[in-house]
């Protein structure tokens, strides 16, 4: 490391160390860590659903309120992965449904066919909305839940939805709190296939509490969970991988990928994004604000995710900035990154 950017680093460090709190107390760090790269998005937001959709990334959040009393969902679009734009409010709960109207939580979007699908928490159930574009608005086609607590023949609480597509077309949703499910999405992707199943991981040590992400890399599936509350400052990542999107999920040892470092608390529930045409893999993730974070005042952060040779992950040290300052990001064009 350049020793410009160590004073950088050191600089900025002591400034946090010297952050003020509006009692007058002052954020106890360790000034011999970083100091914690800032959010991506503007505002408290969470539970960050990172996509790519041509050559623009986006990613869907939550926005925090209060006790968890959110009722509009937003998007945010970037051409490198640095510079965020709002592209606003993509879905108002509280006015554009028939069947809830707040707990607006933990989105995920999927493209299938030319047209755009957003699937929301709303009142501790599933919706799906419709889109021509990606930025929405999103317009809730069924007019009821697509799924709720009575649709999986299991105990789970409805929420955390997350859609894969696999390389023969065919998409899953997942969901779940405490219990894993999973269920194959018919060709409309606004109807279920059959009953969901659970494929909760047994084995791990770190227990599946919610916010499911599924990807694929090399013919391997990667089932990566958020453990603990959201509101503890140990909420943190963990994965386990499989040969098929139904399970059953194999635990690598060491399979905690993300957690709390410095500053840096509550650090969980992520999507991940893969730069088209590249091995190059982002994490977005929220942690606790800096400062006077809580499990709903929560922020957005980007990091680089990579794997080992022989396709375990790698920890995500929420201290690293995804990209060193004049670094170009990760533009597309035609169909690849660089
Ligand atoms: O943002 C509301 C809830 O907090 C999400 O559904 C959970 O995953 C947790 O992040």
């Amino acid at each position: 490391m350049p020793n410009s950017e160590l004073r950088c680093r050191g600089l900025t460090s002591l400034l946090l160390l010297l952050l003020l709190l509006p009692g007058g107390g002052v954020l106890a760090a360790n000034p011999e860590l970083p100091a914690p790269p800032p959010p991506i998005l503007d505002g408290y937001r969470a539970d960050p659903d990172i996509r790519v959709f041509g050559d623009t990334y986006y990613i869907y959040p939550t926005s925090d309120k209060p006790n968890w009393q959110t009722t509009d969902f937003s998007c945010w679009s970037s051409k490198d992965l640095i510079h965020w734009k709002n592209e606003g409010i993509i879905l108002d709960v509280a006015h554009k449904l028939s069947w809830a109207n707040i707990k607006a939580w933990a989105p995920t979007a999927a493209m299938c066919n030319g047209k755009y699908y957003f699937y929301f928490v709303a009142n501790d159930r599933i919706g799906v909305a419709t889109s021509d574009h990606p930025g929405g608005p999103f317009i809730d086609v069924l007019g009821h839940p697509l799924i709720d607590t009575k649709t999986a023949p299991f105990p789970t609480y409805p929420i955390d939805p997350d859609v894969f597509i696999d390389d023969d077309g065919r998409a899953y949703l997942y969901y779940g709190n405490t219990h894993l499910a999973v269920v194959k999405m018919n060709p409309d992707m606004l109807s279920l296939d059959g009953k969901p199943v659970e494929i909760t991981p047994k084995d791990s040590a770190e227990p599946f509490r919610e916010g499911i992400f599924v990807i694929k890399r090399k013919g391997i599936y990667y089932f990566m969970w958020s453990v603990d509350d959201a509101g503890s400052d140990n909420y943190r990542v963990a994965y386990g991988t499989s040969k098929s999107p139904f399970g059953p999920i194999e635990i690598p040892p060491n399979n905690v990928i993300l957690q709390k470092h410095g500053l840096a608390k509550g650090t969980g529930h992520h999507g991940v994004v893969q730069v088209p045409g590249t091995d190059r893999w982002y994490m977005a993730y929220h942690r606790h604000s800096i400062p006077n974070g809580s499990g709903y005042i929560r922020e957005v952060c980007l990091a680089r995710m990579e794997f080992n040779p022989d396709g375990t992950i790698k920890p995500v040290d929420p201290l690293v900035p995804a990209f060193q300052p004049g670094n170009q990001g990760e533009p597309i064009s035609g169909g690849r990154g660089r």
